[in-house]
C-alpha cells in the first residue's frame, strides 16, 4: 500500500517485465524469412548488412537447410535469411534445385513464420551479363512460388544521379527476359557500400526495401519493417503511437491525482512502452542484453529516477510544479511518460547504428546510456514533446 491508498505490487520486477514485454513484442511481430542467391563476390552479404545490420550472417549461427543452403536468425527472431550459395548459374546441376524445392515444399506447410517468403537474386552489374541458365533458375524460383527481386549490386551514379548506360542496358536485357515474373518487372538498382575513392555513396536501398516489402506476404509485414533499418521514418511513425498508448496508459492513472512520490504506479506502464519500442528497433543483441541496456538507461532505479525527471518537466516547464502543488495528474503524467518514450527511442536510434560489439561496449560503462537517456529526455521536453497528442504544447 502507498500513500495514495492504492495498492502497488512490490515484487514488480521491471527487469523481468522488459524482458517478457520485449519477448512478446517480437514473437507478436513474427519473421521475416529473406532467402538470398547470387554468385560469390555478387555482393549478397553487404546488402544483406546495409539493409538488416552486420549480425545476421557474421554472428548469427547459421543452421544448415540442405544443400548449399544455410539459414541465419537475427536475435530478436524478427528476421532470418537463408544464405543461397551454388544455385545462382544453373549449372550446378538439378540436384541442388530439386533440394531447394523439396525445401520450399516442406516449408509452405509449415506456420507463415517458418516459410520463405522472399528471393532476393543479385547480380554485379559488372559482370555485363545475365545467362539463360540464370533466367531459368529466376523462372524456377517464381514457379515455386517464391517472389524474386531481381538486384543489380555495386551499381555507380554519374555525378547527374543516373546509372551507366551499360548497367541500364543490362536492366532492359534482364527485363526482356524475366519481367513477366520479377517483383515489379524490372531489375533495382543498388550500391550497398560507400566508396570515397570511387566518389560512391550507398543507393537504390530505400527502393529495395519498397520492392521487398510489397512482394512480402501481409503478415510478415511488420517484422519485415522491424528488422530493416533503412527507413527509420518509419519506425518512429511506429513508436509514436506506441508512445501515445503509454500516455494513454499513464494518464488513466493519474486521473486521481497522486503525490510525486507515487511516480512508481506510472512505472508498468512506462516499462510496457519501452520494451514495445525497443521491439521495432529489433537491435542486433539478445533480448537479455536489450533488457540490460534498458535497465542501464533508465530501469535500474526508475522509481527515483522518475522523481529526477519530474524533476526536470517543472524545471524544463516553468509553472507545471505550482500548477499541480506537487501531485502528479493526468498531464503530468502524461508528460513524464511521453519524455521517457520518446527519449527511449532516440538512445535505440543511435543504438541500431551500431555493432553488437560497440553495444556491449556501451554495458561497460553504464553511466554512459544513463546519461545518454536523460539528455534525450531533457531535449524531448524542452521541444514541447511534438507528434504525441493530450501533451504537445506543453512547453513554454
Ligand atoms: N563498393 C562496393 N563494394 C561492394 C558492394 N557490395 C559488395 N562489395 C564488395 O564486394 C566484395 C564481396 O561482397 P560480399 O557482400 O561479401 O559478396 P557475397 O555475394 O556475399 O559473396 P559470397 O559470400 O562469397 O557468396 C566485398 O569485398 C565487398 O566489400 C557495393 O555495393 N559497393
Ligand atoms: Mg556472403
Amino acid at each position: 500500500m502507498n500513500s495514495t491508498g492504492t495498492t502497488f505490487d512490490d515484487d514488480f520486477d521491471p527487469f523481468e517485465a522488459f524482458r517478457t514485454t520485449y519477448r512478446d513484442q517480437c514473437r507478436r511481430l513474427g519473421r521475416f524469412n529473406l532467402a538470398v542467391f547470387g554468385k560469390t563476390g555478387a555482393g549478397k552479404s553487404s546488402l544483406v548488412n546495409a539493409m538488416f545490420g552486420s549480425t545476421v550472417a557474421e554472428t548469427g549461427i547459421g543452421r544448415p537447410v540442405t544443400l548449399g543452403t544455410t539459414y541465419y536468425e537475427h536475435p530478436s527472431g524478427v528476421f532470418g535469411m537463408f544464405d543461397c550459395v551454388g544455385f545462382e548459374t544453373g549449372e550446378s546441376g538439378d540436384e541442388i534445385l530439386r533440394s531447394l524445392k523439396r525445401e520450399i515444399d516442406k516449408t509452405r506447410a509449415l506456420p507463415l513464420d517458418e516459410q520463405m517468403h522472399v528471393a532476393w537474386y543479385v547480380i554485379r552489374w559488372s559482370d555485363r551479363r545475365f545467362e539463360d541458365s540464370q533466367a531459368d533458375f529466376v523462372r524456377e524460383l517464381r514457379g515455386m512460388g517464391l517472389p524474386v527481386v531481381l538486384v543489380l549490386s555495386q551499381v555507380p551514379l554519374t555525378a547527374a544521379g543516373t546509372v551507366h548506360p551499360d548497367a541500364e542496358s543490362l536492366a532492359e536485357f534482364i527485363r526482356d527476359q524475366v519481367g513477366d515474373v520479377i517483383e515489379g518487372g524490372y531489375p533495382v538498382f543498388t550500391n550497398a557500400i560507400a566508396d570515397p575513392h570511387m566518389g560512391q555513396q550507398p543507393h537504390g536501398l530505400f527502393e529495395l526495401l519498397e520492392c521487398t516489402f510489397r512482394a512480402a506476404p501481409e503478415g510478415v509485414r511488420s517484422a519485415l519493417h522491424a528488422a530493416q533499418r533503412i527507413d527509420l521514418q518509419r519506425k518512429r511513425d511506429d513508436c509514436m503511437g506506441i508512445v501515445a498508448a503509454g500516455v494513454m496508459a499513464a494518464g488513466a492513472i493519474g486521473a486521481v491525482p497522486i503525490p510525486f512520490s507515487d511516480a512508481a504506479l506510472l512505472i508498468p506502464a512506462q516499462v510496457t512502452m519501452m520494451a514495445t519500442i525497443s521491439s521495432r528497433y529489433a537491435l542486433p543483441v539478445d533480448p537479455g542484453t536489450v533488457a540490460s541496456l534498458a535497465g542501464a538507461a533508465a530501469l535500474a532505479g526508475f522509481a527515483s529516477m522518475a522523481g529526477r525527471l519530474l524533476a526536470n518537466i517543472a524545471k524544463l516547464i516553468p509553472g507545471i510544479g505550482s500548477v499541480v502543488g506537487g501531485a502528479i495528474n493526468a498531464t503530468i503524467a502524461g508528460t513524464l511518460t511521453a519524455g521517457i518514450g520518446l527519449a527511449w527511442m532516440a538512445v535505440c536510434e543511435h543504438l541500431v547504428e551500431l555493432t553488437p560489439a560497440e553495444i556491449e561496449s556501451l554495458l561497460g560503462d553504464r553511466s554512459g546510456l544513463r546519461k545518454m537517456f536523460m539528455d534525450a529526455f531533457n531535449a524531448q521536453v524542452r521541444s514541447g514533446l511534438k507528434g504525441i497528442p493530450g501533451v504537445s504544447g506543453l512547453a513554454a
